[in-house]
This record gives structure tokens, C-alpha cells and sequence, in this order.
């Protein structure tokens, strides 16, 4: 088997070696099986001349306090068994990938659809998960009898209102105590080099106080759960991220319910690395909040070779260390863990291979350095809470 071993260095544990190319389940252990010594109350002990993969995300993670989580998809959980297999075995939390959203919960007005956003709900209780709720405001995969009722006037401001009002009410309700935390809006800054807040219905017609609003409705509709902010490309410090730190400083100065803000981590190899992500969780934590990675993947332009293979694991493991690093980081969660379903292919032309499993639902070099990292990583904030 061809066998490439590349020493990765920079903020990435300085000297680690990565094994890169295929990988199989059966492929032999080129060191020390990771994970040697169990987690504490894990139940998945070492297996003498096993590999790596015999130790899952979720249990080298267990003695971190942090919650390993991915999105899933409600389509591949129906038919997919050996998806449901991984799902379960890997993760301790799950995201709904677009079962929870405004449109596939309320697709007719007044009318709720519950179901496959139940069954996720269900399938994370019997395999000891916690739910990421996802998402209640979001200016995509809305309602097309809410768009259209805001943009032709038959629905007014007064009444949108109310409308964003009772759903954020009805749905944080009807999870309560099923859901740990919430993006409670998703996406609210624009993109740029001076992010304002995005021109959306909400902001339209509420105001820019519609994220306090939206945050006060689900605390009231469910006083447990950690309501957060979430956005793409502020893993770093930049001037987006910036503006969410700004926002969550003042919201949380005027006692607004604000506990978390997610990044989603959404990497692309032909952008740099998000070196600073650890400067930049701190100072979120540094305000008391929980900080997350919400979506993470890592895209690039196919074909796959070793080099990408390569960045890719630095990726992914630049966000984990920065997550490891972070006192209050509570959560990492992949978007998808499987090539077979991903969206990245749909959405970016030429891209794909962005998840850490592949299309068989194999482990790649990705999958295998989250797995070191969470073995090796000596990390004094095992308190999260998650
Ligand atoms: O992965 C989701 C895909 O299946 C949907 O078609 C898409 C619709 O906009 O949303 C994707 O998930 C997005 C998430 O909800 C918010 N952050 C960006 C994600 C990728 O687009």
C-alpha cells in the first residue's frame, strides 16, 4: 500500500505525523494505537492490534468535556443503515441539516410538519446525542407564503412581526428540553470589509432589534437552552467576526439571553488557513460565552491528491486546536460526515471531498487527524458542560 508520511507544522501539534494516503479499516497500525489509555468512563477500551478507527470521535472526545456533533441528513438516516451506524457510533451531538428550518417546518401557514425533525430528535435520545438546533431565523429557506405575503404587502409589518413572534415561540416550545442550544439567527451580517446588518425581512420590517427580540422569545419559550449567533467566514479575526463580538457585547451588556455564538467553519484550501481562530474564540469567551463550530468543512478542487489531502487535515485541525484551546468551546461539529451526501459538490462547481469520511463511508487522512488530536491533546478545559 502506498504510504506517505508528511510531518505537519505550524500552529498544528509542531511535529505530529500524519499518516496520508488510502486507508482502510484493516490497514495495519503503522504506531501505537491511538487512545491507549481509555477515556475516563469510556466504554470503548483499547483493542489490542486494532486501529485507530476502533476508538470513535465521540469517545477521544468524552475526556475533552467537548461534544463531537454533525449535521445529518433525514433522507440518508431513512435509508442509509450504514450511515445511521456511523451517525450514531461517532457523535455525541447532531445537527438537523435542514429539517428544523422555517420552510420544512411550516411549509403551509399554521400548518407544522414535525415529523422528520422528531425523528432526529428521537434517534439522538436513544443514542445518548444532544440536539444543535438549526436554525429559527435565517434569511435563507423561508416559507414561500411568508416571502411572498411580505413582498406583495398582503402580510405588514405589524403582522410579520407577530408571524416571527409565534414561530420562534411554537418551535423553541415544542423542542424544550430536547434541544440544548439554538441558532437563534443565522447569518446576520453581511460579508465585506465593513459587515453591516443584512437587509433581510427581519431587518426590514422589525428592525435591528429583531436578533434581541428573537433571543428574548426563545429564552422565554425555553429558559434552559443556549441560544446562539452563527455565521460563516468569522473563524478568524476579521472585520465580520468583529461585528458579531461588537453585537455580543452590547447584547449581553443590556442582559439580552445570548449564551453562544457559533462558527461554521465552512474552509476552503484556496483561502488561508484561519490561523487566529484561537485569538479570536477567546475573546467571545472572555465574555462568558460558549463558543462552537457549528459546520465544519474543508472543500477543494478535485481531483483529490496528497498534498490536498494533507491541508485538508491541517484544517480541520486548526479549528479543533482552536476549539481544544478555548475554555468555553463546547462543540465541534462536522457538516456532514460523508462525502456521499455532502453539499458542497451541489453548490460549488469542480469542488467536493470536503467531509472527513469518503463516499463509502471510509475514513480519510481527515478523519484520522481529528482522531490524534483529540488522543494526544493535553487540554485543562474538560469542563465544557457539553
Ligand atoms: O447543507 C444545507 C443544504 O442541504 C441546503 O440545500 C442549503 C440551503 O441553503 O443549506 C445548507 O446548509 C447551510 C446551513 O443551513 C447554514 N450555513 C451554510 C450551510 C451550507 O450552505
Amino acid at each position: 500500500m502506498r504510504k506517505l508520511r508528511i510531518a505537519l507544522v505550524g500552529v498544528l501539534a509542531a511535529g505530529a505525523l500524519y499518516t496520508v494516503g488510502p486507508s482502510t479499516a484493516t490497514a495495519a497500525p503503522t504506531q501505537a494505537p491511538l487512545g491507549a489509555t481509555p477515556a475516563k468512563g469510556g466504554s470503548a477500551a483499547h483493542v489490542p492490534g486494532g486501529t485507530s478507527t476502533d476508538l470513535p470521535l465521540r469517545t477521544l472526545a468524552r475526556k475533552h468535556g467537548l461534544g463531537i456533533g454533525t449535521a445529518i441528513d433525514m433522507n440518508a438516516l431513512a435509508t442509509d443503515a450504514p450511515y445511521r451506524e456511523r451517525a450514531a457510533r461517532e457523535f455525541s451531538a447532531v445537527t438537523a441539516e435542514n429539517v428544523m428550518k422555517w420552510s420544512e417546518l411550516e411549509p403551509t401557514r399554521g400548518v407544522y410538519n414535525w415529523g422528520p425533525a422528531d425523528e432526529l430528535v428521537e434517534f439522538a435520545r436513544r443514542n445518548g446525542q444532544q440536539v444543535h438546533g438549526h436554525t429559527l431565523l435565517w434569511h435563507n429557506q423561508l416559507p414561500a407564503w411568508l416571502t411572498s405575503g411580505v413582498a406583495d404587502g398582503s402580510i405588514d409589518s405589524a403582522e410579520l412581526r407577530d408571524i416571527v413572534r409565534e414561530h420562534v415561540t411554537t418551535v423553541v416550545k415544542h423542542f424544550r428540553g430536547k434541544v440544548r442550544a439554538w441558532d437563534v439567527v443565522n447569518e446576520a451580517f453581511t460579508d465585506g470589509n465593513a459587515p453591516v446588518l443584512r437587509d433581510t425581512i427581519f431587518r426590514q420590517h422589525l428592525g435591528p432589534d429583531y436578533i434581541a427580540d428573537a433571543l428574548r422569545w426563545a429564552h422565554a419559550a425555553d429558559p434552559r437552552a443556549k441560544l446562539f449567533l452563527n455565521d460563516y467566514a468569522i473563524d478568524n479575526v476579521n472585520p465580520k467576526s468583529t461585528a458579531y463580538y461588537e453585537l455580543a457585547k452590547q447584547l449581553r451588556k443590556q442582559r439580552v439571553p445570548l449564551h453562544g455564538m457559533g462558527f461554521q467553519g465552512h474552509l476552503d484550501l484556496q483561502y488561508p488557513l484561519p490561523i487566529d481562530a484561537p485569538q479570536n474564540l477567546a475573546r467571545f469567551d472572555k465574555l462568558g460565552m460558549e463558543t462552537a463550530f457549528t459546520e465544519v468543512d474543508v472543500r477543494f478542487f478535485l481531483p483529490v491528491d496528497t498534498y490536498k489531502e494533507a491541508g485538508q487535515v491541517g484544517s480541520f485541525n486548526t479549528l479543533l486546536s482552536a476549539c481544544l484551546l478555548t475554555p468555553r468551546c463546547v462543540m465541534f461539529t462536522v457538516w456532514g460526515f460523508t462525502d456521499k451526501y455532502s453539499w458542497v459538490p451541489g453548490f460549488f462547481d469542480g469542488q467536493g471531498s470536503a467531509t472527513p469520511l469518503d463516499e463509502n463511508l471510509q475514513p480519510k487522512a481527515a478523519y484520522r487527524g481529528l482522531q490524534q488530536v483529540l488522543a494526544v491533546a493535553s487540554d485543562p478545559n474538560s469542563r465544557r458542560g457539553f
